[in-house]
C-alpha cells in the first residue's frame, strides 16, 4: 500500500500509484484522510445520533434501529451528515488525491455519501460498475473508505474484481430487489458477471481508518454482509478532474466578454 503522506513528495511513488490504479482498476492509499478529520466527523455523527436516540440508545443502536426499520429516518440521518462541514473537510482531502493522480488543479465532487450497513442489512449492492449509474463525466475516481472501524472481512469490506475495468463500461441486466420498508431497488449487474468472476481475482478492501480505496469507475465491485455487531459507517465519494472545463464551456456557450 502506498503511504500518501510520503507520496506527496516522491514522483516515483506517484508513478507507481497511477500505474497500479490503471493496471488493477484500484489502488489502496494509506493515510489519505488525517485522523483528526475523521474524529471530528465521529463527534458530529454522535451528536446527530443523540438527536435520533430513543430511550438512551447509543450511536450503534440508533443506526441499527433506523437502518432496519425506517428508510426515511435513515435518509434524513445520512443527509444531515453528508452536508456537514466535517464531511466536507474529508472530501477536501480526497480532492487532493485526485489532483495528485491527475496532476490537475481543478476537480469537482460529483457525489458523496455516508453509508450505514447494519448487521441485518438486506440492501447490499450487488456487483456493479459506478460508470453504469453515472454517465457523465466519463472520467472520475470512486473513493470508498471506512469511517470508524477498520474495514475487515467481518464487517463487510468491499469486494473488487481486479482488472475488471479493462473492457470499459459493460452491458448490464437490471435486477429489481423488493424492499420490506421502502421502494424497490433496481440494480445494474454486468451481463458477463459469471465470466468476470471466473477470470478476475476477487480482492477485499481490508483497510484501516484514514486509508482509502481509489477505484476506477469501470471496476466491478460490490458490498458484502456485515457479520459484526456494529453498524458499518463508510464514506463513498466520486470526484472528477475537470481541468479545461472553462475551455469546453466556452466552446459551446457564447460567453460575453
Ligand atoms: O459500501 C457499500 O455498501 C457499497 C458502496 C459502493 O458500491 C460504492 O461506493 O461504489
Amino acid at each position: 500500500m502506498v503511504d500518501f503522506t510520503k507520496i506527496m513528495i516522491s514522483v516515483a511513488e506517484r508513478d507507481k500509484l497511477v500505474a497500479t490504479y490503471h493496471n488493477q482498476g484500484y489502488v489502496k492509499v494509506a493515510d489519505a484522510i488525517p485522523i483528526e478529520k475523521i474524529q471530528a466527523l465521529e463527534r458530529a455523527i454522535n451528536h446527530v445520533a443523540a438527536e435520533f436516540s430513543e430511550k438512551n440508545e447509543d450511536r450503534n443502536e440508533v443506526g441499527i434501529r433506523i437502518a432496519d426499520t425506517s428508510p426515511h429516518a435513515l435518509h434524513e440521518f445520512t443527509q444531515v451528515l453528508r452536508m456537514s462541514p466535517e464531511f466536507h473537510a474529508i472530501e477536501t482531502e480526497l480532492q487532493k488525491v485526485v489532483r495528485y493522480i491527475y496532476e490537475c488543479s481543478t476537480v469537482i465532487t460529483i457525489q458523496s455519501n455516508i453509508l450505514m450497513g447494519s448487521p441485518k442489512d438486506n440492501t447490499l449492492f450487488d456487483w456493479h460498475q459506478e460508470a453504469s449509474y453515472i454517465a457523465e463525466p466519463d472520467e472520475f475516481v470512486n473513493f470508498w473508505y471506512p469511517l470508524f472501524d477498520d474495514a475487515s472481512e467481518d464487517n463487510g469490506a468491499m469486494r473488487m474484481l481486479e482488472g475488471s475495468h479493462i473492457d470499459g463500461t459493460l452491458p448490464y441486466n437490471e435486477v429489481r430487489k423488493p424492499q420490506e420498508n421502502g421502494p424497490d431497488i433496481v440494480e445494474q449487474i454486468p451481463s458477463n458477471i459469471k465470466t468476470l468472476r471466473e477470470e478476475c481475482r476477487e480482492v477485499r478492501s481490508t483497510i484501516s481508518r484514514g486509508d482509502v480505496i481509489v477505484m476506477h469507475p469501470d471496476l466491478v465491485h460490490r458490498s458484502s454482509d456485515n457479520r459484526s455487531e456494529s453498524v458499518r459507517f463508510t464514506g463513498t465519494t466520486k470526484i472528477a478532474p475537470i481541468d479545461g472545463i472553462e475551455k469546453k464551456v466556452s466552446d459551446i456557450v457564447d460567453i460575453p466578454h
